[in-house]
C-alpha cells in the first residue's frame, strides 16, 4: 500500500508544480532551484550573484527554512525582493508552498526567480515546484563520496556548483572525484568550482546565468 500512496503525493505535486510553470512561462520568468545540504552555502551564493546581476537582472528569491526568516533578512538587505516560507517542520518546499509564495511578487517585474530550498542533500529533489532547472550546490568539507552516497539530487541537476574551494587545503577532499561522480549522473552537468568567500571562479557562474536568461529571452 505505501508505493501507491507515496505516488499519489509526488503526481498531485507535479500538477501544480506544472501549473507554476506555466504561470512562469506566461510571465518569462526563469525559475531555478537551488539545493544543497544545509550550510553548503545557497545563500552565500545568492548573495554574490545578486550583487553582481541585479543591475542587469530583475532578480526575485524565494527563501525555504524549517524555521526564522534569517535568509530573507540576509537577501533583502541586497536589495531585491525575498520571500520567506517556513515549513514549520517538513524537510523541502513543494509545488504548493510556491504558488503562495509568488502571490507576493509582481511577477511582471522579474526576469529570474531563485527558490533556496531547505538544506538538505535528500527530500527536496523529490518534489518539483515549478522551476525550469534544478541546480545544486556541494562544499568540499562535505566530503567527495556525496554523489554515490546521496545520487537523486546529482542526477537531476543541471549544474553542480563545488563551494569552499578556499578550504582545500584543510579537508580530505579531490574535486576531481566529485567531478567523475556528478558527470556520470548527470551526463553534461555544468560543473563551477568556487569559492563564495574568496569570489574565486564565480565569474564563469555570473555569465553561465546571464546566458540562460538572455537565450530564454
Ligand atoms: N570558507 C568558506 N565559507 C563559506 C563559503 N561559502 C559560504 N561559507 C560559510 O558557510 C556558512 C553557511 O553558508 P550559507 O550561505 O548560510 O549556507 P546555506 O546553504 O544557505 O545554509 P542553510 O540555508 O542553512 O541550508 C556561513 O558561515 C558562510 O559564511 C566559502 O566559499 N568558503
Ligand atoms: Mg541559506
Amino acid at each position: 500500500m505505501k508505493v501507491p500512496v507515496v505516488r499519489n503525493i509526488l503526481e498531485a505535486n507535479d500538477r501544480i508544480a506544472e501549473q507554476n510553470r506555466e504561470m512562469f512561462d506566461q510571465h518569462n520568468i526563469f525559475v531555478l532551484n537551488l539545493m544543497s545540504s544545509p550550510g553548503a552555502g545557497k545563500t552565500s551564493l545568492l548573495e554574490r550573484t545578486i550583487e553582481h546581476l541585479k543591475d542587469r537582472i530583475n532578480i526575485g528569491i524565494i527563501e525555504g527554512d524549517i524555521q526564522s526568516s534569517y535568509d530573507a533578512e540576509r537577501i533583502a538587505q541586497k536589495g531585491v525582493e525575498a520571500v520567506q516560507i517556513n515549513t514549520g517542520g517538513a524537510c523541502h518546499l513543494d509545488g504548493n508552498m510556491i504558488r503562495e509564495a509568488v502571490s507576493q511578487f509582481d511577477l511582471d517585474k522579474l526576469n529570474l526567480l531563485v527558490v533556496e530550498n531547505v538544506g538538505n542533500l535528500v527530500c527536496p529533489a523529490e518534489f518539483n515546484v515549478g522551476e525550469d532547472m534544478k541546480i545544486m550546490i556541494l562544499s568540499v568539507p562535505e566530503g567527495d563520496d556525496k554523489p554515490l552516497k546521496y545520487p537523486l539530487m546529482f542526477s537531476l541537476s543541471k549544474a553542480l556548483i563545488i563551494n569552499k574551494i578556499d578550504l582545500l587545503p584543510y579537508v580530505d577532499c579531490s574535486v576531481e572525484k566529485i567531478r567523475d561522480e556528478a558527470s556520470k549522473l548527470s551526463p553534461g552537468v555544468e560543473i563551477f568550482e568556487v569559492s563564495c568567500r574568496t569570489g574565486e571562479g564565480l565569474e564563469a557562474w555570473y555569465e553561465w546565468v546571464e546566458k540562460l536568461i538572455k537565450d530564454r529571452r
